[in-house]
């Protein structure tokens, strides 16, 4: 995919930046998502580059609370179509929701392009219901454009996946009785900081490893999953996630 081998330090990121780069000239990303990604990377430095335990932990109460969902929604923006298409394809298959494109800065042009491409990415096969063109709802509080949800997908969900979301609208959905699980590099943005799962871990590690977890709960009872979500405590995540990157010890 790129001429770097598997072995420099810097792989990851330099993978995960030609990605978003072919996003754009794809026409799934935004420019502003460049500015994103670079952002994310600073923090993913901080952390290491890699899972910390605590984001292990909420990645399977995202499992569980997945699985124990009546509605699930996993929300997709143009980063996320372009660095884990498949892997959202993976996740929602394991865990029976639906995908919905929803975009900060959206355009016709971007909320097509994405739809075909995870059909490409095999929504189809996988028998995944991709939404967000119908267009019919609306998160209330927020501006127009930014409101826009499909009714019966995040407009009805009772869970969301909302992967590097704006913090507004992590406000406003949370607002509407969402219970959100958010992935975010930076533990102090504000999405991470509303949600009931907030995951600080790169989005490129965090969906399969959802995924892994969801796949061995996949025979526990709900009594189990209950458990385990009971057990997750958002803020002490958030904690934990912030004492790596200020002490520099990787846990
Ligand atoms: O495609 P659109 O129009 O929906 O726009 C998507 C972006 C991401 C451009 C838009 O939502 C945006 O501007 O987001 P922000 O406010 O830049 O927030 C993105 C957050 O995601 C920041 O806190 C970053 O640290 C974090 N982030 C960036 N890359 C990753 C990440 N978190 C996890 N994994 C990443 N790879």
């Amino acid at each position: 995919e790129i001429d770097v081998p598997e072995s420099h330090p810097r792989y990851q990121s330099l993978l995960t930046r030609h990605r978003i780069e072919a996003g754009v000239e794809k026409g799934i990303t935004s420019k502003q998502g460049l500015i994103a990604e670079g952002r994310g990377e600073a923090f993913d430095y901080l952390l290491g580059e890699r899972t910390i335990a605590s984001a292990d932990e909420a990645a399977r109460a995202a499992a569980a609370l997945l699985l124990l969902a009546e509605r699930p929604v996993l929300s997709v923006n143009g980063n996320v179509a372009a660095l884990v298409p498949g892997e959202m394809i993976d996740l929602a298959a394991a865990v029976g929701a639906d995908v919905e494109v929803n975009l900060f800065n959206r355009t016709d042009e971007r909320m097509r392009a994405i739809v075909d491409h995870l059909r490409e990415h095999g929504a189809d096969d996988a028998g995944v219901p991709i939404k967000g063109l119908a267009a019919d709802g609306r998160i209330p509080g927020l501006d127009h454009e930014r409101a826009t949800v499909d009714a019966d997908g995040i407009g009805s969900a009772d869970v969301v996946l909302v992967p590097l979301e704006d913090g507004d609208r992590a406000e406003a959905l949370s607002a509407m009785g969402k219970t959100e699980i958010v992935i975010d590099l930076n533990p102090l943005s504000r999405s991470a900081q509303t949600a009931a799962v907030p995951i600080v871990d790169n989005i490129l590690r965090a969906i399969p490893n959802i995924t892994e977890h969801a796949r061995e709960l996949s025979a526990a009872s709900d009594e189990e999953l209950e458990r385990i979500v009971r057990e997750f405590d958002p803020e002490r995540a958030l904690a934990a996630a912030e004492d790596v990157i200020r002490s520099g010890d990787l846990d």
